[in-house]
């Protein structure tokens, strides 16, 4: 692996929030669990995520887990409660759906580096994900039905888009563990590489992310996004219409005439065909 400066964003208690060159990276820290998310861990998600979609320095971000064993094992069994997941608080929650309607929401590409097991709740972070790379040595499974949890929303529905209804149902319903290869082949893993080169191929893809339109990236992922998403998804693909329509002299031209107190004049603009 290529050595690399990574300088730290914010610090947290359970993940490492990090940033090289315009790719911010988030690790999950909680390796003596394999990974596997509290409540917390997935509040400080959270605030990494906005502060990815806020700086603008940042176009596209990593997401993976500390150590060689596991990428996420899902949510902590030793706070699961009645409920969710028992936070600091007292409280028990599912929070980890935030995380996954942030990570689609973001108008950024997020690119997931499984470097060990991806298991249950952890295999759905990275099928939330807009790209998966995997090292050789990554495992992939839910566990659901075993340890009495599921995921029948975007673990379940987009997972079906990549691997298709039959599979999605073999995934869910038997739990079964399946290689890198494995999941490559069934197409929701992008790309398997040696664990060494993990981190430098999410690099080299994020670098070849920089060098395009950031906008065009953006309205890409919107529309792939929209058919699943329903109406929240046409929801943000027509917000961000409307920031490509705030970019052009015709928004202005209404905004203008009014604090002028005339007619708008939007005869001077093509209308194309
Ligand atoms: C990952 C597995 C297969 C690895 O097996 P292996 O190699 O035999 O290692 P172990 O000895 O089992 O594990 C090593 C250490 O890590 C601890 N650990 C592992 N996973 C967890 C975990 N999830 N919680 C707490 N601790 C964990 C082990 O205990 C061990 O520590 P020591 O040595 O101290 O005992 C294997 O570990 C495994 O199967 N893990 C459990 C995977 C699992 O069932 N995860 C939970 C699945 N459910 C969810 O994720 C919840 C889903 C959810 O929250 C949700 C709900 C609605 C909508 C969406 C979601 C969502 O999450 O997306």
């Amino acid at each position: 692996m290529a050595s690399r400066e990574w300088q730290t964003i914010r610090e947290y208690s359970d993940i490492l929030f990090e940033m090289h060159e315009g790719i911010a990276k988030i690790t999950i820290n909680r390796p003596r669990v394999y990974n596997a998310f509290r409540p917390e861990t997935n509040f400080q998600i959270l605030d990494a995520l906005d502060i990815c979609r806020e700086d603008s320095a940042i176009d596209v971000v990593l997401l993976t887990g500390a150590g060689d064993k596991a990428f996420c094992a899902g949510g902590d069994q030793n706070v699961k409660g009645v409920g969710g997941y028992i936070s600091e608080n007292g409280v028990p929650r599912l929070n980890v759906l935030d995380v996954h309607k942030k990570i689609r929401s973001l108008p950024k590409p997020v690119i997931a580096l499984v470097n060990g097991y991806a298991i249950g709740g952890g295999h759905v972070l990275h099928v939330i994900c807009d790209l998966t790379i995997a090292s050789d040595n990554a495992k992939f499974g839910q566990t659901g039905p075993k340890v009495g949890s599921f995921d029948a929303g975007f673990g379940s529905s987009y997972l079906a888009r990549h691997v298709g209804q039959k599979k999605a149902r073999e995934i869910w319903f038997l739990n079964l563990q399946y290689t890198a290869e494995e999941a490559e082949k069934m197409g929701m893993v992008n790309k398997v590489v040696t664990l060494d080169k993990l981190e430098d191929t999410g690099i080299e893809w994020g670098q070849l992310i920089q060098q395009r339109s950031p906008m065009a990236i953006r309205m890409l992922k919107r529309g792939l996004n929209a058919e699943l998403d329903g109406q929240v998804g046409m929801m943000e693909f027509a917000g961000d219409a409307t920031l490509m329509f705030y970019l052009m002299e015709e928004a202005q031209e209404g905004k203008n005439a009014f604090l002028e107190k005339r007619a708008p004049n939007f005869k001077k603009y093509p209308k194309f065909p």
